[in-house]
């Protein structure tokens, strides 16, 4: 029997937001090939990891999209293999939470053809003539969980034992620091046949666990982010006699999505930084329009600047590329990471005397002067790198002594 493992298809992902329509159809696009393989494959049995969806709350229409898809794979599978097919989803952290999730909507009376994994021991198994299924959804605590909901459903278990998830899995997955995660010794004691699990975005080649069985990551089916690669798809799996076969169907992201970083170890003027984005911009262009795709960039400028701000590293050019290339959707360039020129927030130096430009206060002016002086100095001597200005311990004395100068002088309002 043949399955098809996917997972984190997360329909109705609007992020970057700027350009929220494309991001929407690209991840509804990948779940509609994904089913257009199935139905030219024929499956058995279909297993959603979760984040289906990408939150509890969705426009309508995208809630019917994925209805919709979910009973055209059930109703072509059968017409074109005349097999009936199972699909078999678990709650991600994305879908909601218990009660309270976007499933809910999907789950129909007359969808037979569908199997939504509920929250107690009982509604966390699945059976049928062939397999035993667990479907454990996601919680905060992954081996509280683990022990309470899955481990349970395996007791008397005939036929082919599958747990299907969506945690991280550690020794298989490349899991975050801090992060929840089950151990593959955790899920042998169980001793699966197959573990499908979602939750973590890059695709896992099959392995073996302690116990024997597979475990099996498919990934996300579309760029979640700019930090992802675009290795995307989902798993065919031969299953039920003898070993496995595995195999890996990609698919290609809709949209080319690209973060590069310009940067130097070298203090540059803000034209050399904006000539480097100009260039890296219109490199992605040109890759673009020779592949034949659409794409998004995200330009990470990082580095140190001889002089000016970095607000004159302007994002004028970039726009300008973007205006004249339709296959660039969108342009995002990040100049927070520029570090300003050493004395950039130094006053500007005057060639006149302070005291003269400050004559109206009349003797007050001279302490004008003689604090400008000492500060213009210590900004010399101890401004920061990386602000240019005075650090607070350096700064406060001179704060208190100029309101002490200031408050033993008295001013009069000149008369008119
Ligand atoms: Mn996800």
């Amino acid at each position: 029997m043949r399955f098809a493992v996917l997972a984190d298809t997360h329909i109705g992902r609007s992020i970057p937001l700027a350009i929220a329509e494309h991001r929407r159809e690209a991840f509804s696009r990948a779940l509609t090939r994904a089913v257009d393989l199935c139905v030219e494959r024929g499956v058995d049995y279909v297993f959603i990891g979760g984040d289906l969806f990408e939150r509890r709350t969705l426009r309508p229409h995208l809630v019917q999209f994925v209805h919709d898809e979910l009973y055209r794979l059930a109703r072509m599978n059968e017409e074109l293999h005349g097999i009936k097919a199972k699909i078999l989803v678990v709650r991600g952290n994305h879908d909601g939470r218990p009660q309270s999730d976007t499933l809910d909507y999907i789950k129909h009376p007359l969808a037979d053809y569908l199997h939504v994994f509920g929250d107690t021991p009982e509604s966390a198994v699945y059976r049928d003539a062939r397999l035993h299924v667990v479907g454990l959804n996601y919680y905060d605590q992954a081996e509280k969980s683990f022990d309470v909901l899955a481990a349970p459903g395996f007791k008397d278990a005939e036929g082919l034992r599958v747990l299907l998830l969506h945690h991280f899995i550690g020794g298989y997955n490349d899991v975050p620091p801090y992060s929840e995660c089950l151990t593959l010794d955790r899920l042998s004691e169980v001793s699966p046949d197959y573990v499908f699990s979602g939750h973590y975005h890059r695709r896992c080649p099959p392995k073996r666990l302690p116990s024997g069985g597979w475990v099996l990551t498919p990934g996300s089916l579309e760029m979640y982010d700019f930090a992802e690669s675009p290795d995307k798809g989902f798993y065919f799996v031969e299953a039920g006699g003898g070993e496995p076969r595995f195999e890996w169907v990609p698919l290609e992201p809709m949209h080319v999505m690209r973060q590069v970083k310009v940067t130097t170890d070298r203090r540059r003027p803000p034209k050399w930084f904006m000539d480097r984005i100009r260039e890296t911009i219109e490199a992605f262009a040109q890759e673009l329009n020779g592949a034949g795709k659409k794409g998004y960039i995200r330009v990470v400028v990082e580095g140190r600047l001889s002089e000016g701000f970095p607000s004159d590293v302007t994002t004028r050019e970039a726009e300008a590329i973007m205006e004249r290339e339709p296959a660039l959707l969108w342009v995002d360039v990040e100049t927070m990471r520029l570090d300003m020129p050493p004395m950039a927030a130094r006053p500007e130096r005057t060639n006149g005397d302070v005291a003269e430009y400050f004559s109206d206060l009349g003797e007050f002016s001279t302490d004008v002067r003689d604090m400008h002086r000492r500060v213009r100095d210590a900004l010399d001597n101890e401004a920061s790198e990386q602000t240019g200005l005075l650090t607070p311990t350096s700064r406060t004395p001179f704060v208190a002594e100029w309101v002490e100068r200031f408050e033993a002088r008295r001013f009069r309002e000149a008369q008119p």
